[in-house]
């Protein structure tokens, strides 16, 4: 697919279907979703319309005032602020004589430009397909049915070409699906690893933009050594595509670990969520997440929903959530205060990092009991375990034996409960 720079601009047209209140963010969304895919944008045209379109999406007069400001800005592309249909793509491509992208091709521009590892390329590379497949037609239009005939053997050059095309990528959408079925596989083994060590593990999810990677570059600040564990934080949607894992370890000694994960946004193309599910399965299978709110956002209650409504999609609407309302500094609440499900902060500042932890706690270490365990030295393994999988508070030697105050899983606890000797 084309790539763009700077260089290439484009104008913005956004049909207000029923005058939607929030029409307008949703075209400063489609503006931020432009530019972080590398493009200048020189123009908008808005319609207000009891519904879209069938032929142009726009109405036809419409048509001809978009072609006037792609002269007027010698523009290189129009982005539509909708997923359309394939024939209304092919339409307005016609008609307009440039290249037409609407809100679903963008998004998928800006992960194919952003995707680094070689799962998220494929990711990405499967939904690109996908949503190319319906759309193969249009290409071939030039090409006609010229030799009209009879019979599918007698097929115009055009549709044959266009069914072997067809044919084609259908088959590497296979291939591509058979190749991350196996990456899942590797992912979900370091999972179990990961998970047999009974660590509670913690996801970051939430709107594009909200804060996450700043929220797990404060914790990694707070309660890691190893400031180089950092990830990319930047004021550009989608500025994080790949799952990033870090182990916070608290000064109790507390261990769990967190994940940075892909924002979402609204009308996030169905097939990129699909494409995108073993990465999210780092969602799906934690047992609490970290719901990050960019509070200061007009928007932000809608923002939410999105959430809400693609956790559910992936499957996770049944792990227990806690809303961190972020840039809190930015509006007028104060903070940092913590309310039932709810914890105001400013990640950025380094505001409200104890008050959810504090937060954190409370759910992710429930299960974990405080005791004493008297364990003899010939016991090595044992005490390892104990050193990787608890939090030691406090240890005295003795002459055969050592005596252990720690906090434990409660099945730990049950299992090794031999060696407690007050709890
Ligand atoms: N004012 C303010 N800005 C913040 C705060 N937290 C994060 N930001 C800014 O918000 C922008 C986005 O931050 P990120 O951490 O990259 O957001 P994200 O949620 O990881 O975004 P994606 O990876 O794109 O989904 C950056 O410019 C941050 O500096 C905050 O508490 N206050
Ligand atoms: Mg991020």
């Amino acid at each position: 697919m084309k790539k763009y720079d700077l260089s290439e601009k484009a104008i913005l047209v956004g049909v207000n279907i029923n005058n939607r209140d929030d029409f307008e963010l949703s075209m400063q969304e489609l503006f931020s979703l432009a530019v972080a895919c590398n493009l200048k944008v020189v123009g908008r045209i808005d319609q207000n319309l009891r519904s879209v379109q069938p032929q142009y999406y726009v109405g036809t007069g419409k048509v001809d005032e978009i072609r006037l400001e792609i002269e007027c800005h010698d523009a290189d592309v129009v982005i539509i602020n909708h997923e359309i249909t394939p024939s209304q793509l092919r339409n307005l491509e016609r008609a307009l004589q440039i290249k037409v992208l609407d809100r679903t091709q963008l998004i998928l521009e800006i992960f194919e430009q952003r995707a680094r590892t070689r799962e998220a390329k494929l990711q990405v590379e499967a939904a690109q397909l996908k949503y190319l497949l319906p759309r193969l037609i249009g290409s071939y239009d030039a090409l006609g049915r010229q030799s009209g005939g009879v019979g599918t053997y007698n097929k115009g050059v055009g549709e044959k070409k266009l069914e072997l095309d067809r044919r084609r990528v259908e088959h590497k959408i296979v291939e591509l699906n058979r190749e991350l079925d196996a990456l899942s596989l590797e992912r979900q083994t370091q999972r179990n690893k990961r998970m047999t060590s009974s660590l509670p593990s913690i996801a970051l999810v939430g709107y594009t933009n909200a804060g996450k990677s700043t929220l797990l570059n404060a914790m990694v600040e707070c309660y890691s050594k190893n400031e180089s564990k950092k990830v990319f934080e930047k004021d550009m949607l989608f500025a994080t595509l790949e799952t990033s894992v870090r182990q916070i370890r608290l000064p109790d000694r507390k261990v769990f670990t967190l994940s940075d994960t892909v924002g979402f946004v609204s009308e996030l193309p169905h097939d990129l969520i699909k494409a995108f599910r073993a990465t999210l399965d780092e969602v799906k299978e934690a047992d609490l997440l970290l719901h990050v709110i960019d509070y200061s956002n007009p928007n932000y209650k809608n923002q939410m929903q999105v959430t809400l409504d693609t956790l559910k999609e992936i499957g996770a609407e049944h792990v227990p959530l806690l809303n961190v309302y972020n840039k809190t500094e930015k509006t007028k609440h104060v903070f940092p205060e913590i309310t039932g499900e709810s914890v105001y902060i400013s990640a950025k500042n380094r505001i409200g990092i104890e008050e959810l932890v504090s937060c954190i706690k409370a759910r992710a270490f429930k299960d974990y009991v405080e005791c004493m365990m008297k364990v003899p030295y010939d016991e090595g393994k044992f005490l390892a375990y104990l050193n990787e999988n608890a939090m030691i508070l406090s240890s005295t030697y003795e002459e055969e034996w050592a005596l252990i105050k720690l906090e434990c899983h409660k099945m730990d606890f049950e299992q090794f409960h031999q060696y407690v000797v007050e709890s």
